[in-house]
C-alpha cells in the first residue's frame, strides 16, 4: 500500500517557506563550497538519491521515510559525497525540528533547484520518519558504467517514461563527478551552478572521446574539460532517448517543463497525499527581495 502523508498541525506555506528562506540563506552564505560551486547540485543528488531508493513492486524504499538519516543507507557506497549535503542540513533540522527527514531532504533539492535558477517545484509536505528497520538494502541507486537499455530498465522501476528519464537526467547540467566519489572526474560543463539546458547541447555538441580516468574508469570526455558518464552518453546512442535530448538542447522550456514533472514524480514516488495534495509554490529569496 501507498504511505499515506500526515498533515502537520497548524503548519502552513509560510512555515515551509521559513524553512526554504534557511536553506536559501545558507547557500548563499557558503558558497565556497567544491571550488565555488556551492551546495546546490549536492543537494539536488542528495533529494534524488533520497527518492530513488523507492521501488514500485513493493512500495519499499523512496523519500517518505526519510531513512537517509540511518547509517546503513548513509553509508552506501552510492552515497559517497552526499555527507556534505547531509552536515549542511544538520542546522537547519536543528532549527525546524518540527519537519520530518523526508519532507526536509525534498524540500532542500527543491530550494536548491529555485535558487539556481530552475524552474518553480510544486512540493507537497507530509512524509513521515520510517523506524530503521525500513531502511532499504543498498543497491538500489544506478551504475554509471551502464549503457541506454539499462537506464530504460532501471528507471522503469519507477514508472519512467523515456521522455522523464531524458528530462531527469537534465540534472546533470549542476555540479561534477569526483573521482574520490564515484570514480569519475570532471563537470558536465560550464555553469555548475545555473540550472540550465547545457547539458542536452554539450552532448549533442561537443567532441567526445572515450577515455579511461584515474580510477580505471571509462568516461567521455570533451577538449573544453567537460565529461559524461557512459549512462549520460547512452541518451546520444539510443534512437528513442536521443529525440528527446535534441528537443530540450532546442528548447529550454520545454526542458524545464518536463523536469519540473518527473522530479515532482521522483521526489512523491509511493506517496499518497490524500486530501492533503495542495502543492506549496515557494518565493526564491529574489522574489521576496523585490
Ligand atoms: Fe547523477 N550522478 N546520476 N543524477 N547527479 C552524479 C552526480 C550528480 C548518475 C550518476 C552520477 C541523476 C541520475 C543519475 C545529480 C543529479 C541527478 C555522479 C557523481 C554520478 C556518478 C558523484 C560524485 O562523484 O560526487 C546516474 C548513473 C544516474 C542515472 O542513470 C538524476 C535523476 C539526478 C537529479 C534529478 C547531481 C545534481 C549531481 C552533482 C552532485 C555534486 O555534488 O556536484
Amino acid at each position: 500500500a501507498l504511505h499515506l502523508a500526515k498533515a502537520q498541525d497548524g503548519k502552513s506555506l509560510e512555515d515551509f517557506q521559513k524553512v526554504y528562506n534557511a536553506i536559501a540563506e545558507k547557500l548563499r552564505d557558503e558558497d565556497e563550497f567544491d571550488g565555488y560551486i556551492g551546495y546546490g547540485p549536492n543537494l539536488v543528488r542528495l533529494s534524488w538519491h533520497v527518492s530513488g531508493t523507492f521501488d514500485k513492486n513493493d512500495n519499499s524504499g523512496g523519500s517518505f521515510g526519510g531513512t537517509y538519516r540511518f547509517k546503513k543507507e548513509a553509508d552506501d557506497p552510492a552515497n559517497k559525497g552526499l555527507q556534505n549535503a547531509a552536515h549542511f542540513l544538520e542546522p537547519i533540522a536543528k532549527k525546524f525540528p518540527w519537519i520530518s527527514h523526508g519532507d526536509l531532504y525534498t524540500l532542500a533539492g527543491v530550494t536548491a533547484l529555485q535558487e539556481m535558477q530552475g524552474p518553480k517545484i510544486p512540493w507537497r509536505p507530509g512524509r513521515v520518519d520510517a523506524d530503521e528497520k525500513d531502511t532499504p538494502e543498498n543497491g538500489r541507486l544506478p551504475d554509471a558504467s551502464q549503457d541506454g537499455s539499462y537506464v530504460r530498465h532501471y528507471f522503469g522501476r519507477f514508472g519512467f517514461t523515456d521522455q522523464e528519464i531524458v528530462a531527469l537526467l537534465g540534472a546533470h547540467c549542476l555540479g561534477k563527478t569526483h573521482l574520490e566519489n564515484s570514480g569519475y572526474e570532471g563537470p558536465w560543463g560550464a555553469a555548475t551552478n545555473t540550472f540550465t539546458n547545457e547539458f542536452f547541447v554539450n552532448l549533442l555538441n561537443e567532441n567526445w572521446k572515450l577515455e579511461k580516468n584515474e580510477a580505471g574508469n571509462k568516461q567521455y570526455n570533451s577538449e573544453k574539460g567537460y565529461m559524461m558518464l557512459p549512462t549520460d552518453y547512452a541518451l546520444v546512442q539510443d534512437g528513442k532517448f536521443r529525440k528527446y535530448v535534441e528537443k530540450y538542447a532546442k528548447d529550454q522550456d520545454a526542458f524545464f517543463e518536463d523536469f519540473k514533472s518527473a522530479y515532482v514524480k521522483l521526489l512523491e514516488n509511493g506517496i499518497d497525499f490524500g486530501k492533503l495534495g495542495k502543492a506549496y509554490v515557494f518565493k526564491t529569496l529574489d522574489e521576496q527581495d523585490s
